[in-house]
């Protein structure tokens, strides 16, 4: 048996929370043979649903959890992590600005990201699911200066997964079967889906489909799937955010699959497809033995390019909106 790895979560009491601690529990996340030991975080209110959920793991006797700790220090959560997901803060909810909830989380990110500066493993690797994510991420790599900033990613695989569905379920096949799937960007309706290196079954996405359903519904659907989940479940995604955090925990400690890529929001330094330096982007990366390299090399349209500029500005000025927390 390996040694466990020491595995925080925050928020661990929330509707994510719920759903991804059993998946991480039962192995899905970082293999049948790792163990882990769990370090979650709540704020006081939600302590004691947090006890609850901690009972029903208990109770599901997942033989690779070694050891529960729960706790409303973030000092304590992220002694010597080796992944940490940052999914604590609040949802928007109805009415609610994009600004307004960057002012209410940000300062969440600034506390979490100066205790895994001060406590957690050197080679942490942290993803960032709470909203805004992309500008989340980059407030606690920049309080982390200790860390790597190549140790934060945001979440964009849902981003992913909702575009290999929508292209399965469109032509015909597995989501699985879907390879080389980019999501470009912000995790906000200005993402670029970009189908146009995908294969469906070893087939190009764009000899299979509609030029005009590509770059209408599909893009319009994928971009905006957050929004129409509330209006359907009265509440954001949750068990599907939780599945694609473990898809992205997963590829990242074991690797992308030989041939594919996958999409993470990661600290962009300037050096691929112009995109400006100092905020975390989406791009499609390949990992080996946890070194994440951007695929280089793709084509960009003028379609995309415009779109991935747009993105960008975007993500510019939600720097601007929480410099001072960086
Ligand atoms: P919930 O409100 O169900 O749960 C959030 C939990 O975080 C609560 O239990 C709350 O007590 C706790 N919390 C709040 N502040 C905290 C802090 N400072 N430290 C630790 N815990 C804290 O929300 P849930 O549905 O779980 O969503 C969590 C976040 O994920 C939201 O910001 C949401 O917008 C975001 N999402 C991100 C997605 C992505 O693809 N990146 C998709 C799904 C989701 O919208």
């Amino acid at each position: 048996m390996k040694q466990p790895i020491r595995v925080a979560v925050t928020g661990a009491a929330g509707n994510i929370g719920y759903a991804l601690l059993f998946r991480i529990a039962s192995g899905d996340c970082f293999g049948k043979d790792q163990p882990v030991i769990l370090q979650l975080l709540e704020i006081p209110p939600g302590m004691k649903a947090l006890e609850g959920v901690v009972m029903e793991l208990f109770d599901a006797a997942f033989s690779l959890v070694h050891g529960i700790e729960i706790t409303d220090d973030a000092n304590v959560a992220f002694k010597d992590a080796d992944a940490v997901f940052l999914v604590g803060s609040r949802p928007r909810g109805p009415g609610m600005l994009r600004s307004d909830l960057i002012a209410a989380n940000g300062p969440i990110f600034v506390a979490q990201g100066q205790a895994l500066d001060a406590v957690a493993s050197r080679s942490v690797k942290v993803l960032v699911v709470g909203n805004p994510c992309n500008t989340n991420c980059l407030i606690a790599l920049k309080n982390a200066p200790g860390l790597d900033p190549t140790c934060f990613h945001a979440m964009t695989r849902l981003d992913e997964n909702r575009a290999k569905a929508q292209l399965a379920n469109k032509i015909g096949g597995l989501p699985g079967d879907v390879r080389r799937m980019s999501i470009w960007g912000n995790h906000s309706p200005t993402m670029v889906p970009d189908y146009r290196q995908a294969t469906i079954g070893g087939k190009a996405v764009t000899d299979l489909a509609d030029a005009a359903w590509l770059d209408g519904d599909f893009r319009k659907v994928v971009s905006t799937r957050g929004k129409a989940i509330v209006d359907a479940r009265g509440a954001s995604s949750a068990a599907s955010a939780a599945s694609a955090a473990v898809d992205h925990m997963r590829s990242w400690f074991q690797g992308t699959d030989a041939g594919d890529y996958n999409s993470a929001g990661i600290y962009s330094d300037g050096s691929h497809y112009d995109v400006p330096a100092g905020i975390i982007f989406s791009m499609p990366v390949e990992i080996a033995d946890g070194s994440v390299s951007v695929v280089t090399g793709l084509e960009i349209d003028a379609a995309r390019r415009e779109g991935i500029d747009a993105s960008a500005a975007e993500l510019l000025g939600e720097r601007e909106t929480v410099a001072a927390l960086l």
